[in-house]
């Protein structure tokens, strides 16, 4: 493996932080800083939950996390109306639709709630006192390079997303296309396949995948449900190991199949970092103090050889606070 492919951006130290668990009753005085998650079930806004309680915790602020358990406009409008008729302190929501949102997220700002929109992004970048995420597109370029590396550089390679409206996986299809074209032009993408955002619909389109691409070299996948899928779809086809697979983000099922050989590459994301930083950032906000506008976190690759790497656990994701 290149060493490029094994580059893991600067890494901090973690702060030790207590208090990832239930933030318990208001105190008079207390600011409530609320999430609204895009999908509550998924270990990365899980992990991004952890991070914003933790910090609100050491603020000594209340905190409370909502969402609905499927990547839904209509779910998470409801979520967020019900929000802001508790009139919180601070809001940090990540969209699930870079327009829909937009209406309720304004209504929620003009009831006098400061809100920080974290991982997707809004076509409105006016919309929220900050904005915090990884660098999609960049992570895009990485995923290109580590597929070339894996594959050799030539080949037939095809892209699994939930959807076409998404902000993030848009980005990282962007920065995976433009870097085969700029550096990679014998890896050719031959379909870019919207597959929803659940492991059943990305192994099933594998299996399409592969009747249709026999000779079939790689596979990226935008996001931790399309990468969990992969690896079974692969697997029930016997052809683990041989297509090479580079998956966005790292949730424990993604991890476990980066471990057994199914995945050969993770590009994760920092999403507890993107937790803490919101926080902070609404702290900043509601007491005067000066705010960063825009704010990119880190991004790891993760292959075998340095998923052990106490480097890169940070940028491993939790399915609870207490792990
Ligand atoms: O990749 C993350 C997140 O960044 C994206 O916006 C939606 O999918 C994930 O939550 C992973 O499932």
């Amino acid at each position: 493996m290149h060493s490029k492919a094994l580059a893991v951006g600067a890494v901090a130290l973690l702060a030790l932080v207590a208090g990832c668990g239930s933030s318990g009753g208001a105190q008079a005085g207390q600011k409530t800083i609320t999430f609204v998650a895009g999908k509550t079930g998924d270990p990365f806004y899980i992990t991004m939950k952890c991070g914003a309680q933790a910090e609100a915790g050491k603020l000594g602020d209340k905190f409370t996390a909502t969402g609905s358990a499927d990547w839904s406009v209509p779910e998470q409008v409801s979520s967020l109306t019900s929000v802001t008729a508790t009139r919180p302190a601070g809001v940090l929501i990540a969209p699930v639709d870079p327009n829909s949102l937009q209406g309720p997220i304004r209504t929620l700002q003009s009831a006098g709630t400061k809100v920080a929109i974290v991982d997707t992004t809004l076509t409105d970048p006016s919309i929220g006192i900050t904005r915090i995420s990884s660098n999609n597109l960049q992570g895009g370029r990485q995923a290109a390079d580590t597929m070339a590396q894996l594959t050799g550089g030539s080949g037939e390679v095809v892209v699994l997303t939930p959807d076409l409206t998404t902000t993030t996986t848009n980005a990282r299809i962007q920065g995976f296309k433009q870097e085969l074209a700029a550096k990679d032009p014998g890896l050719k993408i031959d379909d870019v396949r919207q597959v929803g955002d659940t492991a059943q619909g990305a192994a099933s389109a594998v299996s399409d995948e592969l009747s249709a691409h026999p000779g079939l070299v790689g596979i990226f996948a935008a996001n931790s449900q399309t990468g969990e899928g992969v690896g079974t779809g692969l697997k029930d086809a016997g052809r683990q190991g041989v297509v090479k697979v580079v998956s966005f983000d790292a949730g424990p099922q993604q991890v476990a199949e980066l471990k057994s050989g199914s995945v050969d590459a993770l590009i994760s994301q920092d999403p507890y970092g993107i937790g803490q930083q919101a926080v902070d950032q609404l702290a900043n906000a509601l007491t005067g103090k000066a705010v960063d506008a825009d704010i990119q976190t880190d991004l790891a690759s993760i292959t075998r050889d340095n998923v052990g790497d106490p480097s890169v656990a940070r940028f491993l994701y939790r399915t609870d606070c207490d792990s």
